[in-house]
């Protein structure tokens, strides 16, 4: 009795992730007990063990172990593998599926049982994964029936980790990859993060940042990316290095790095060899070059195809792929940073060797809070696209501001580019069934450190966690999204999960509200990239001030686009050039993108551009107070300490929040030198103690 009694204890403390009542550590697989009623019953009987095939490989198996895990915290009951079929088990078989692609499970209710299967063990291992979803978040098991395959190839998460151990642009401490320790010392969180991510279908890594050091390509640093390979691999993941373009100098000892001297061909192709007897499945490169100071092909007056083209011979037989940024610009005051890619990438459509895919980030600029999607998705029909979003938030308030990032992302995927006709979204572009690739692939900054929580702001784990639903499957809605990751990470109680999914899904537009409104753009603070310095006039580059982008003047705001300005708006296809160029019609949120508007301007909206944009900015800081509400009406329903928490850094946002409004309606006034509309109270701290603030933070 006593000891049925201490195992029941044990499994309802929960699996693997031993962890303190809730410090986020579990993300969203928490596997609490689910609550007595007919959801649990049903479960319990339709889960009394789990069976697999005798020869099952380590992904089976990890499939097995982790569902086993899943449903014995979940029912609170033991859950045994490998016993023999029977009524009321759940069977997990591998079985090729025509229907199903390489990574695609079905789950269905049989008559003696539930059945997983799949014709790969990684897709079982993601069926496993959506059966534990669907209890979890309190679906019944009678007439299971479900099936899904990805519709992008590879789903990547890019780390931007160093090897000292800190992450560029990281706000959740420092690395999770301890390479001093590595390859001897193999962190449990290294498995606890495979399995997140394999519960998403996230199946690949690149581990480094893409300012990238040579080290990684040594023989010391490729034993310790193996060892992290070992981790990874029973959970369908991949790993890849991101690659500086200069290591045959640095550390091959040759004069040059031009990709077409024979022997820096030689030494890339050697390299990749012992990559490959190190890492039989590694997964690739990620390249930026030549692009914010980092060396590239263009030293040696060589294209990007060039580049990307000698490492993808390099690969040879091997099978790995090479992705390569478009993100690069040059410091032109004259030109536009906009145009920059496109202008050096487009030509170069049809010149890539079939294993390399363009990288390319959502929008033009830089990850900035709203962009309208980048103009080269649709314009390089004969090269395939990576779609790179930015989940750790550096131009959304770090991990201090609440912002769900969903809506971000779908916006993205759901824009029209037009390029052969209504319905080419920039989704169909990436998944390649467009323009017919066979080869399609999605990229996420990851925002995970060394934080207890992995993410810093407990919320951003939701962004962690909609990256890898959208990169298995674009057509689900960000709401559904952020509704099943709040049942499954903080609460079940239905109000609490509707008021969280409420606050995070206008959380986005809220930040725009508050920071960048009708399309403003890259105002924020220099080199931190936090907090308003929409004054900012001078840096190391023009196109990093922030004067470059607003061009505030007397006459009005914005940047001009259109024929009459920089046209970048050209390099969009006729239909989505047309919802952007007239101002009187293009989409408010977008306006200052492509258009110098007058002060005094009638919008759309009904009021002046000044008015508006005061408004905005105005509303957007209250709503943060109206965050602050939903969350404390929350409170009952959450953990006590992650509720705190997340209040503690609403309160942050709120102060900043108007630290960016007042920063910015202030700043702008000394243009347009019209009043804060009546119904405003006007900011009481004046625009030079504003000033001040910033200074504090870029600790200058
Ligand atoms: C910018 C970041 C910089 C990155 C760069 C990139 O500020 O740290 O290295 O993007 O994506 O947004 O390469």
């Amino acid at each position: 009795m006593l000891l049925r009694l201490l195992l029941l204890l044990l499994l309802c403390a929960g699996p693997r992730f031993a962890a303190l009542a809730d410090d986020g550590y579990r993300l969203w697989l928490k596997y609490d007990l689910l609550p007595e009623g007919s959801a649990r019953k049903a479960w319990q009987a339709q889960a009394k063990g789990i069976s697999l095939d005798n020869n099952a490989g380590p992904t089976l198996q990890t499939a097995a172990s982790e569902l086993q895990l899943g449903l014995q915290g979940l029912l609170g009951r033991p859950v045994p593998v490998g016993a023999p079929g029977g009524k009321g088990r759940i069977r997990l078989r591998v079985a090729p599926d025509a229907t199903l692609g390489q990574e695609g499970y079905r789950i269905s209710a049989q008559k003696d049982g539930i059945e997983i299967t799949g014709p790969t063990d990684a897709a079982v291992l993601y069926g496993c994964f959506a059966l534990l979803r669907q209890v979890q978040t309190g679906q019944l098991p009678d007439k299971l029936s479900l099936s899904s395959q990805p519709r992008i190839q590879h789903r990547l998460l890019n780390h931007w980790d160093n090897p000292n151990g800190t992450v560029e642009r990281g706000y959740a401490g420092s690395s999770i990859w301890k390479w001093q320790e590595l390859p001897e010392v193999l962190d449990p969180r290294y498995q606890d993060y495979a399995r997140a991510n394999a519960s998403i279908g996230i199946n690949g890594v690149v581990l480094n940042n893409v300012n990238a050091s040579a080290r990684y390509l040594t023989p010391e640093y490729l034993r310790k990316v193996a060892a992290l390979a070992g981790v990874m691999r029973p959970y369908g993941i991949r790993v890849y290095l991101s690659v500086f373009w200069a290591a045959p100098k640095v550390i091959g000892g040759l004069p040059t790095s031009d990709p077409l001297d024979p022997k820096v061909k030689q030494w890339w192709k050697a390299r990749t060899d012992e990559i490959y007897q190190t890492i039989p499945d590694f997964g690739g490169f990620l390249v930026k070059a030549n692009s914010e100071g980092e060396p590239g092909p263009q030293d040696y007056g060589r294209n990007h195809a060039d580049g990307a083209n000698m490492l993808a011979q390099a690969l040879g037989t091997h099978d790995g792929i090479v992705m390569w940024r478009a993100f690069v610009y040059k410091a032109n005051s004259k030109g536009d940073r906009f145009k920059e890619a496109y202008e050096e990438f487009q030509p170069l459509d049809g010149k890539f060797d079939p294993k390399v895919l363009v990288q390319v980030k959502n929008g033009p600029i830089d990850f900035q809070a709203r962009e309208p999607f980048h103009p080269l998705f649709g314009a390089m029909p004969r090269t395939p696209l990576v779609l790179e979003v930015q989940l750790t938030q550096e131009y959304l308030g770090f991990a201090t501001h609440l912002v769900y990032l969903g809506p971000l992302i779908k916006e993205c995927l759901d824009s029209d580019t037009h390029s052969q006709g209504p319905g080419s979204t920039v989704a169909k572009v990436v998944d390649g069934t467009l323009e017919k690739h066979s080869l399609s692939g999605i990229a996420g900054v990851a925002n995970i450190g060394s934080d207890r929580n992995w993410t810093g702001h407990p919320i951003g784990q939701s962004n962690w966690y909609a990256f890898g639903r959208l990169a298995w499957d674009h057509t689900l809605s960000s709401a559904s999204i952020a509704e099943e990751w709040t049942r499954m990470t903080l609460t079940r109680q239905p109000e609490a999960v509707a008021a969280v999914t409420d606050v995070l899904n206008k959380s986005r537009d809220i930040y725009v509200r508050y920071t960048t409104p009708l399309g403003l753009h890259h105002i924020m603070g220099q080199t931190l990239h936090y907090g308003p310095e929409p004054w900012l006039a001078k840096s190391d580059r023009p196109d990093w001030t922030s004067v470059y982008y607003h061009k505030a003047d007397s006459v009005g705001l914005g940047f001009n686009r259109t024929a009459s300005g920089s046209n970048a708006l050209s390099l969009y296809a006729p239909g989505a050039r047309q919802v952007w160029s007239n101002p009187a019609t293009c989409p408010p949120s977008y306006l200052l993108w492509f258009h110098h508007v007058g002060w005094g301007q009638q919008l759309s909206t009904g009021r002046s551009l000044w008015d508006e944009l005061t408004t905005r900015y105005y509303t957007g800081a209250d709503s943060v107070l109206w965050m602050q509400q939903r969350w404390e009406q929350v409170k009952p329903a959450l953990d006590a300490r992650l509720h705190a928490d997340v209040a503690a850094r609403l309160r942050i946002q709120h102060r900043e929040a108007l630290w960016w409004r007042d920063a910015c309606v202030l700043y702008f006034q000394t243009f347009s030198r019209r009043p804060i509309p009546q119904a405003l109270t006007p900011p009481t701290r004046p625009l030079a103690e504003i000033k001040q603030l910033v200074d504090l933070y870029q600790l200058r």
